[in-house]
């Protein structure tokens, strides 16, 4: 792989969190730090026990593989490895590796000097799954809400707790998410193709820059967000679809146990049409 110029000055030491120089290396081109060592420990373990898991079901069909929760009776307590304590100890070694992964970003940062925005947003994705196998368990009282870690039945999953509430649609948290969702692959869309069609101009044309971008846009739509801009805004509606994601289920079961579409009543139930 090419050096890049500015590669000499950021592969120094420090930067680290923890350790000090202990794990402060490269193996190959990939950087190492406490939190690989971590990341390697936690994610070995965790499909160590997912194989273990698969092992002791019904099928080896990769569609088929679950490793389910245990039942909702054994509360927020540790099950059996073979009722449940397979899926607890995965939680816990996911939620490991997520977090290491996302302190070794932290790590790779203060050496080069940039921004935390690449951990931060990682972070919301680690705060969605942690809302649906850690918050939202325990807010309902068992371990046995959270999601089986399967292809086909957590698809299942969703799709049994959203008709638990009739209709998800309903849901103004959802409503939200999904918008903000879609709008970030408009946004990316709109970005990339942007991005494309500068870098790749017609054979023997030099290749176009931040002017032609913003022209581009002032004349379809009228108004440039900027280079910078763009990807503030993407920034901030990635994080948003995220956020709302979690919310959206956190509120599903903890504050609000009937169908979603019931929810709207209290518009018909305000005072002012009396
Ligand atoms: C944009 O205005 C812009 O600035 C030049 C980009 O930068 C590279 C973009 O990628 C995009 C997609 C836009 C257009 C965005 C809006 C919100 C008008």
């Amino acid at each position: 792989m090419s050096m890049l110029s500015f590669e000499e000055k950021y592969r120094v030491r420090g930067g680290t969190l923890i350790g000090g120089d202990l794990f402060d290396f490269w193996v190959g081109q990939f950087y190492v730090g406490f939190f690989g060592v971590t990341t390697a420990f936690f994610s070995f373990v965790g499909i160590a026990m997912i194989l273990l898991g698969a092992s002791m079901g019904h099928t080896w069909n990769i569609w088929q593989i679950s490793i389910a929760p245990p039942d909702i009776s054994y509360g927020l307590y540790l099950a059996p490895l073979s009722k449940g304590g397979i899926w607890q100890i995965v939680t816990f070694c996911a939620l490991g590796a997520f977090i290491s992964w996302a302190l070794r970003e932290v790590e790779i940062c203060r050496k080069l000097g940039i921004g935390f925005h690449v951990p931060i947003v990682f972070s919301f994705a680690i705060l969605a799954y942690f809302t649906l196998v850690v918050i939202r368990p325990v807010l309902m009282g068992a371990w046995g809400h959270g999601f089986p870690y399967g292809i086909l039945s957590h698809l299942d999953w969703v799709s049994n707790t959203g008709y638990q509430y009739l209709h998800f649609h309903y849901n103004p948290a959802h409503m939200l998410g999904a918008t903000f969702l879609f709008t970030t692959t408009l946004a990316l869309s709109l970005h990339g193709s942007l991005i494309l069609s500068c870098t790749n101009p017609k054979k023997g044309e030099p290749v176009k820059a931040g002017e032609h971008e913003n022209a581009y846009f002032r004349d379809v739509v009228g108004y440039s967000i900027g280079a910078l801009g763009i990807h503030r805004l993407g920034f901030f509606l990635a994080i948003s679809a995220v956020f709302w994601s979690a919310v959206c289920i956190v509120i599903s079961g903890p504050f609000w146990t009937r169908g979603w579409p019931e929810f709207w009543n209290y518009w018909l139930n305000l005072p002012i049409w009396r």
